[in-house]
């Protein structure tokens, strides 16, 4: 009776701010997510392990924290030897896929460190014709590696891409030696690719296919459908790109003053030129997202969030489009759908914008939905701390299978079924950019959050009850120093709880 056992299907978005959904925001239409939320739970206080991708991504599949599966950081990879969330689906007897993005594995390869998501192989249509593989436990991968436009695009999207006709594929993305017909829109313009071939077609198509084989087979499956959007460049085509007016969206402002009790990173976003060197001095150091200006006019801002807003809808559209298909096949009832972001992103909020290396809740929380009806409460929303390094031994234990001792992340899934209270009283939020700078982790709970940076005098410490927009940092006020060890505390004693324990005493010695 396989048909019986729950499905899961995983859908998430890239870069997505928490508030651009309908039924948190009437600026935008999402109404499939807003209809996603109503025959579910929606978590307003969900927590990404690492504001970045590569780090998030292996956290989901591994149920650990980026500290302990080993891909700390952007340009890093997933050991292949840490089991995957996968794995322990297909020993289940699960069937296995991942539509869309990946970024498990670096933009460069080397020969101690390869990668497949890299130069040039990401361009070898060939190979990935031939690829079959499984890929981090989905026997059935089928990636590509652009954000928008990027030069990236390639792998199974663009072998779809001719599929459909479209030989000239390349003419709609930048190429990586400049020579291309394709010429980046300028904000709030739209970006010339066809609709029938942008990905977001690509993976709703995709992975409804998937999900009809495997049904017709009568196998379960944990199938994760996992888009690009809305990560910058913001750019999304017609009807889309000019269905939000730029003057009708709401502009988040800087407060004046509000970085003068922060961390000296923070101001340094508002210069054009700051210097950044103090926080290039590791060996290898690569590039640090957010560390450069984040000064843009009012008027780009708003044209960056109506896109923005384009590209939800046009996400959303599709996401529908796979919500229908799993309820013609008659699967919503026994299939837990779960739709997060991997992180945040700045839109204008505190000044910044895009991703960055301040842990504002703009950037560090992330949208969390979870549907199974019947068996998670229906319209409801919850305030309960939730952590995105939780996705793998909770989706384990819907489909009933054992959650493996090395995933640190915990078994949510009595508590998203309404049948205990709050789990969790805090999380844990790792982002070690390279080894020794911009290496920072944040400690959050019910009322307060603190973050430390490695070995700098300064920290910070906020009151989200007293002052959600974190605008006053306690960290250094004297008359704070009682709770700064309070919270030291908790926060070592949380960092000692999540160490690994793969295996039990056995014996006593
Ligand atoms: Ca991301």
């Amino acid at each position: 009776m396989h048909s019986k056992k729950t499905n899961v299907l995983f859908i998430t978005s890239d870069q997505q701010h928490w508030y651009s959904m309908g039924f948190l925001n009437p600026e935008v239409n999402t109404p499939n997510l807003d209809r996603l939320a109503k025959m579910g739970t929606y978590f307003d206080r969900a927590y990404t392990v690492n504001p970045t991708c590569t780090p998030t991504r292996a956290s989901l599949i591994t149920g650990m924290y980026p500290s302990q599966h080993g891909a700390y950081s952007l340009g890093t990879k997933l050991p292949e030897s840490v089991p995957t969330v996968g794995d322990s689906f297909r020993e289940g007897g699960y069937r296995t896929g991942l539509v869309g993005k990946a970024h498990f594995q670096p933009l460069a390869s080397t020969q101690e460190f390869p990668s497949l998501e890299s130069y040039p192989i990401l361009h070898d249509l060939d190979f990935w014709r031939h690829f079959k593989e499984p890929f981090y436990g989905f026997e059935r991968a089928e990636l590509a590696r652009n954000h928008t436009d990027e030069a990236h695009a390639g792998q199974h999207y663009a072998i779809w891409m001719e599929e459909k006709g479209y030989d000239n594929w390349r003419d709609y993305f930048l190429h990586r030696d400049g020579e291309t017909k394709h010429v980046r829109p300028e904000p709030g313009q739209a970006w010339e690719i066809p609709e029938e071939i942008h990905y977001n077609a690509w993976i709703a198509e995709r992975t409804n296919a998937l999900m009809e084989e495997f049904n017709a087979n009568d196998d379960s499956f944990f199938l994760w459908a996992s888009f690009f959007d809305p990560h910058p460049a913001y750019m999304v085509p017609e009807p889309y790109a000019s269905m939000y007016d730029p003057a009708d969206v709401t502009v988040p402002e800087m407060v004046p003053g509000e970085f003068d009790d922060k961390p000296p990173h923070f101001a340094l976003t508002q210069e054009r030129e700051g210097d950044w060197s103090a926080y290039k001095t590791d060996e290898g150091s690569n590039a640090i997202h957010g560390a450069g200006s984040h000064l843009k006019s009012r008027e780009e801002k708003a044209k960056n969030i109506a896109t923005m807003y384009g590209m939800m809808t046009m996400m959303d559209t599709y996401i529908g489009v796979i919500l229908d298909k799993l309820d013609a096949l008659g699967l919503t009832q026994n299939t837990l759908v779960l739709f997060a972001s991997d992180h945040g992103d700045f839109l204008g909020q505190h000044g910044l914008v895009h991703k960055a290396i301040h842990h504002y809740e703009d950037l560090v929380k992330v949208p969390l939905i979870a549907s199974m009806p019947g068996v998670i409460p229906q319209d409801t929303r919850s305030s309960a701390l939730q952590s995105l390094v939780d996705v793998a031994p909770t989706v384990l234990s819907f489909a009933g299978l054992p959650v493996p001792r090395v995933m640190t992340g915990l078994d949510m899934k009595s508590e998203w079924m309404g049948e205990t209270d709050a789990l969790r009283d805090h999380v844990i939020v790792e982002n070690r950019h390279n080894p020794t700078t911009m290496f920072m982790k944040t400690y959050v709970e019910e009322r307060y959050k603190m973050t430390l940076h490695f070995k700098q005098s300064y920290g910070e410490i906020y009151d989200l009850q007293e002052d959600p927009g974190e605008y006053k940092n306690l960290w250094d006020l004297p008359e704070h120093q009682e709770l700064k060890k309070d919270l030291l505390l908790k926060f070592m004693y949380a960092d000692m709880a999540i160490e690994p324990m793969p295996m039990p005493r056995i014996s006593g010695a």
